[in-house]
């Protein structure tokens, strides 16, 4: 007797496969593959899109979105606020529509957040070629534009016969859900083949469940870990977005309260503790705190939990100055826990600190250590605090007073969103995270425009949780367009506009750099050619009411105030639009961070530039 099967197109296969998935962890079960965003367009409207519409909205919810970047950014969003146990998927159509993936793909990939992207492709019989919006290669036939999604892609397949799917969808579920391997996962799908049917195996749609592992560590390496820990004297941890991802925050909390080792976090790591909690010292390195930098140059023993080590947190190789220090990194990854010359603890991050506290059982820092390491953290919450502090009610706020005046609005369970501009920066620094998913700041990729669309997939991931997309003028104008798909799913996302006239990090960092500011202002041209004349007379507020949000224009700290809490307690999706006074009330940075200057150059603000560039450099180590 053969096995019983199912006539259906390859589409309809990979959507009733694909609602059938599950993950589950520490006894819990959720859908691996939530809901599909889509833009359709002639490579996917008859097949994926018939597919969808067959399927119906309870076997897979659809959304509509705006721009293919901006969905997968959505989807990003809305993994990293579940832990990554749950995800979803981003249909388009052939050539524009597939490339525009790309950099939410490496947004997702860099970030290690999982995302399965759809796009359709050209014809795997090579029929009409070539057709609408076809690359064709002269030598490589077998090459399409998504191509460009598989350096970006942590598993790339392109389907050019129905029964193909079986083997590759499997895969793409594996690498989905596994925190070792997850990222953008990548199945093109040729336009022909999505419509073609198939006999299909009736097991193929039975429900699986992918089971997210805790990793324990081996007991070589934790025996090695322990020892490292205890002849120490002045360790630190670095706890990175890992810890999030395992949900390792209330093992860490033990850890530390058990041994007294004080916590710096990365961007992605933020949270980890309370910003409260006494071993909390806040960011560490480029943006980091005074307190976190100064313990990460002293620190003998740096112990990563999560971490990836990126340029911001090493203070491009000059931040950990101890000639003594050594480090050990906790990691999924066997690639992240090798770096610096690490001792490695390969495992899931709360399964080790778990077994590390078990092991370590009664080993302390000591008082005096402690001693510092508060001291340090009291003298930073006063620069919070003065950086917060508006002493005049009726003046124009700066940045930091936004972001004090967001403080004294958010509750302990909202969620706020960056990624790019000067507000990442001001953000580590100065926020106070009060549970482990406020700070959402996306800076693997630092991609400006990720906030908006970021902010819908948070909302879809936490229903009732006031979100708020933080957004400069630059990064609004990079990808506003989402707003619409938060009009139209009845989303009530909250965006703090900050309006600065053109890109304030950049021109900074252009100022250090010896580019004097150049071609990071929006100005008119002056006379002389270039761009300093008058502000240009662009009105973002109305454009963000005439995409259907509801908007309050701040104009001094007491309406700012008022608009944050009259956002807060809409069930609109509500823009405070705010002009900032550009005085400079953010803390100076604490450590260097590697933008290579001019070796020559006619002009004196370069030429000195590079004077300073010389002295930081010598500064750079080789942990090996
Ligand atoms: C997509 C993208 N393009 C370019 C950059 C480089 N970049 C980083 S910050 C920035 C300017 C951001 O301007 P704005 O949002 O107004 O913030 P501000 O710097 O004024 O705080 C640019 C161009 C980036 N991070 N992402
Ligand atoms: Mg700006």
């Amino acid at each position: 007797m053969s096995a019983p099967t199912r006539r259906l197109t390859t589409a309809q296969a990979l959507v009733r496969f694909l609602s059938a998935q599950y993950t589950e962890r520490d006894g819990v079960r959720r859908r691996l593959i939530a809901g599909t965003w889509g833009i359709f367009g002639h490579g996917n409207v008859a097949g994926v899109g018939q597919a969808l519409l067959e399927a119906g909205e309870q076997v897979m919810p659809f959304h509509q979105g705006r721009n293919e970047q901006s969905m997968v950014h959505a989807a990003v969003g809305y993994a990293r606020q579940l832990n990554r146990l749950s995800a979803q998927a981003v249909t388009t159509s052939i050539g524009p529509g597939a490339t525009n993936l790309v950099t939410g793909a490496a947004l997702a990939t860099i970030n290690r957040l999982p995302v399965l992207l759809l796009p359709g492709d050209y014809f795997a019989s090579h029929a009409p070629d070539p057709l609408l919006q076809q690359l064709e290669h002269p030598v490589e036939a077998d090459v399409s534009v998504n191509d460009t999604l598989r350096p970006v892609s942590r598993y790339f397949d392109r389907i050019t016969r129905p029964e193909a799917l079986i083997p590759s969808a499997l895969q793409a579920m594996r690498v989905l859900a596994d925190p070792a391997e997850t990222g953008a996962v990548t199945l093109a799908l040729p336009q022909d083949v999505q419509a073609e049917a198939y006999d299909w195996p009736e097991e193929f749609f039975a429900e699986r469940v992918w089971y997210v592992r805790r990793a324990a560590p081996d007991p070589v390496e934790l025996t090695a870990a322990v020892e490292a820990i205890r002849s120490a004297e002045r360790p630190l941890i670095v706890a990175g977005g890992g810890v999030h991802h395992s949900e390792a925050e209330a093992a860490l909390k033990a850890f530390v309260e058990a041994t007294g080792i004080p916590v710096a976090s990365t961007q992605a790591g933020k949270g980890s503790l309370r910003h409260d909690h006494p071993a909390d010292l806040g960011g560490i390195g480029h943006t980091g705190t005074a307190v976190s930098d100064e313990l990460a140059r002293t620190a003998d023993l740096v112990i990563g939990v999560g971490t990836r080590y990126t340029d911001f947190t090493t203070a491009s190789g000059t931040l950990f100055q101890n000639p003594a220090v050594r480090f050990l990194n906790l990691n999924i990854t066997g690639f992240d826990a090798h770096k610096l010359a690490a001792r490695t603890l390969v495992c899931d991050a709360r399964s080790g600190l778990e077994r590390l506290l078990e092991a370590l059982s009664g080993d302390r820092v000591s008082a005096e250590y402690e001693a510092e390491y508060r001291a340090g953290k009291a003298r930073w919450d006063e620069v919070v605090e003065a950086a917060y502090r508006a002493g005049d009610e009726n003046a124009v706020p700066t940045q930091t007073q936004v972001l004090g005046a967001l403080d004294a609005t958010v509750g302990d369970c909202d969620v706020v969103i960056n990624a790019a501009g000067s507000l990442p920066g001001d953000l580590h620094k100065l926020w106070r995270s009060r549970s482990p998913r406020q700070y959402h700041l996306e800076y693997g990729y630092s991609c400006m425009g990720y906030e908006i669309p970021a902010a819908i997939g948070v909302q879809q991931a936490a229903p009732g949780t006031p979100v708020w997309a933080l957004v400069g003028d630059g990064t609004y104008l990079m990808m506003p367009t989402e707003i619409v798909t938060a009009v139209q799913e009845g989303l009530p996302v909250n965006i703090v506009l900050l309006q600065n006239h053109g890109y304030a990090s950049i021109g900074g960092l252009s100022q250090e750099t010896g580019g004097e500011r150049f071609g990071t202002a929006y100005r008119f041209r002056a006379a002389d050619g270039t761009f300093t004349g008058a502000p240009l007379p662009v009105d973002l507020a109305a454009n963000a009411a005439s995409l259907g949000m509801d908007v309050l224009r701040a104009k001094t700290v007491r309406e700012l105030r008022e608009a944050l809490a009259a956002a807060r307690a809409s069930d609109r999706p509500t823009c405070v639009y705010v002009e900032t006074d550009p005085a400079p009330t953010a803390p100076p940075a604490e450590a260097w961070w590697d933008v290579p200057v001019a070796e020559t150059a006619s002009r004196e603000a370069a030429v000195q530039a590079r004077e300073r560039y010389d002295r930081q450099v010598a500064g750079r180590r080789r942990h090996l």
